[in-house]
């Protein structure tokens, strides 16, 4: 690697953060079961003690997501709580993640429920999560809808989505000026037959319509096998219309598998659109990275770590592209080499560096192994074992 790259990647590193969820530390699984881990944490003051732990080996991950219903046991009354235990743990609250999608009155809909009523609850949820926001100093309110239908003439789509646009337009309407709302769009899961905001362009129009400090939130695992996920990303770029990502990886649907476990060229590419894009337009666009992904079967607080990792790396190599180069060749259609600029950064061996900028920055070189060797999950698997070992009906898998 030359000192060149070398400078690439440490600047690469010194801007990369990502942002941990608190629901990656907890218990969950998939809707046929769940595996029940020692050590999972069960309330927000371990997931933070645990997200501490991934910032503490990373450096890079100082935030943390956070879901309003299994985080904020009191509302909005324990906002000013939580934010003082992330800060004992040594991060802080990142976006809040409302939640309109477990209660039973949401059967058939949140903020497009056909009952005026539940439409309200839903609303009444949204903008306590705004106020929540506001507690936690947080920027961003990360919506994700489970909306939709799962047959065929069973709701009117277009009054639908007038319903979300209004909806959304009175939440935005309670904004600070420095916060927004992220809008996600997934194609299906739990609704069969249709989801209200499937796609990146009915995320887009509802979140125009709502009003400019509303954007799109990308969650790799949310789209069709063969979509082109980082022509979506240029897209929203162009339009300052992309918010962030939800991070992970997926080989069938949403999966939430470990970011770069797949397919890490895509996450690459995608990493690719936006600096090429910083590049070329010298802008730097406010994007939210952030990691979505609960693993069922790996140790909670290692696989976050192993992702942390996944994540700076792909970030690096996709800071070697040589633009100026790429450029050249694209206005040529010299196919191959504007190919090859890609490829060349891709395969580049960024480990080193990334250890070496980690040796600089007081960080171990290696912060699985660091964090293996702490002892934290040790003592979290006997400090946690008899609320964990109830969950589990008395035995763990
Ligand atoms: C699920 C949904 C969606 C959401 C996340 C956190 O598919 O990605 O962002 O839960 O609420 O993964
Ligand atoms: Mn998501
Ligand atoms: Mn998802």
């Amino acid at each position: 690697m030359t000192d060149r790259q070398q400078e690439l990647v440490w600047g690469a590193l010194d801007r990369f953060q990502v942002e941990q969820p608190s629901w990656g530390f907890a218990n969950t699984g998939t809707r046929f079961g769940k595996f029940i881990q020692a050590g999972a944490a069960t309330t927000i003051e371990e997931k933070l003690a645990d997200a501490g732990q991934v910032h503490c080996f990373t450096g890079c991950a100082p935030s943390v997501a956070v879901h309003v219903l299994w985080d904020f046991p009191d509302g909005r009354a324990s906002a000013a709580q939580v934010a003082a235990t992330a800060a004992r743990y040594g991060v802080r609250i990142g976006a809040i993640n409302p939640n309109v999608f477990e209660d039973q009155a949401y059967k058939y809909g949140s903020l497009a429920n056909p009952d005026p009523a539940v439409r309200e609850k839903a609303l009444a949820h949204i903008l306590e999560s705004i106020e929540i926001a506001r507690e936690t100093s947080s920027r961003d309110i990360s919506l994700w809808f489970t909306d939709g239908s799962n047959y065929p003439g069973t709701a009117n789509i277009r009054r639908r989505r007038a319903l979300f646009e209004e909806g959304l337009s009175r939440a935005h309407a309670r904004l600070e000026p420095n916060q927004r709302l992220l809008v996600e769009y997934k194609p299906f899961e739990p609704a069969f037959y249709h989801t209200d905001i499937a796609d990146w362009g009915m995320a887009y129009l509802v979140a125009r319509a709502a009003g400019p400090q509303a954007k799109v939130l990308v969650d790799t695992g949310h789209h069709y096998q063969a979509q082109n996920i980082e022509q979506i990303v240029a897209w929203l770029l162009a339009d300052d219309m992309l918010g962030g990502f939800h991070f992970n990886d997926r080989r069938y649907a949403d999966d939430d598998l470990t970011i770069g476990s797949i397919d890490p060229y895509q996450i690459f590419r995608i990493f690719h659109e936006i600096e090429f894009y910083r590049w070329e337009t010298g802008r730097e666009p406010e994007i939210a990275y952030m990691i979505d992904q609960s693993h069922n079967l790996k140790p909670k607080i290692e696989e976050m770590i192993q992702t942390v990792m996944a994540a700076q790396e792909l970030y690096a190599k996709a800071a070697l592209v040589d633009h100026g180069a790429l450029t050249r060749h694209q206005e040529a259609c010299e196919l191959i080499d504007a190919e090859e600029c890609l490829k060349a950064a891709f395969y580049t061996d960024v480990r080193e560096a990334v250890r070496a900028w980690r040796r600089s920055r007081g960080l171990a070189e290696d912060p699985l192994a660091a964090y293996r060797a702490s002892g934290h999950q040790a003592r979290i698997e006997r400090e946690r074992a008899e609320r964990n070992r109830a969950a589990a009906g008395g035995g763990y898998a």
